[in-house]
């Protein structure tokens, strides 16, 4: 389904509330990822995944920094994160079926944290916007 433009307002202005903290979310998300899914913490085992982890927090921010650049160029979403899904289906190889967990506990964390913003409309604009990103990454799985 393709983002309407006010999917794509809203998606922005949460990311401009977001600010600089996208990456805390992202690190929470992932905490719970790996807490709620504890088979995706396989693809992780050379990183130290204890709770406040320095390591999980700068991987955290690389996804951030990801995320971000989805938002900022939402009309060019699969050129955008070509390369990123080059690198998980190739090298990583990544189940594309966890992007979907990830992309469930990052709406629970923003949920979490901003429980006055998140709106029916903005719930599912958020959710169109991770199945665009979602559908971005698995395209270099075929
Ligand atoms: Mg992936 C690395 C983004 C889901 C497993 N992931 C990365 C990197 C980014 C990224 C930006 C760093 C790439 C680089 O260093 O060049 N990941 C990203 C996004 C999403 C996602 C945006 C979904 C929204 N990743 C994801 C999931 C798993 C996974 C669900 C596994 C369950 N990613 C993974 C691994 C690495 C990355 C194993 C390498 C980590 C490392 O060795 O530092």
């Amino acid at each position: 389904m393709a983002l309407r433009a006010e999917d794509r307002a809203l998606v922005r202005a949460l990311w401009k509330k977001l600010g600089s903290n996208v990456g805390v979310y992202t690190t929470e998300a992932l905490e719970r990822t790996f807490l709620a899914f504890p088979a995706t913490k396989t693809y992780f085992s050379h990183l130290d995944l204890s709770p406040g982890s320095a390591q999980v927090r700068a991987h955290g921010q690389k996804v951030a920094d990801a995320l971000s650049l989805a938002v900022e160029r939402l009309d060019d979403l699969p050129r955008a994160l070509s390369a990123l899904s080059h690198l998980h289906a190739r090298q990583l190889r990544v189940d594309p079926a966890s992007f979907q967990l990830l992309g469930h506990c990052l709406l629970v964390t923003l949920a979490r944290h901003y429980p006055g913003d998140f709106s029916p409309a903005l719930h599912a604009s958020l959710d169109k916007f991770l199945s665009h990103v979602i559908s971005a990454l698995a395209s270099e799985y075929q």
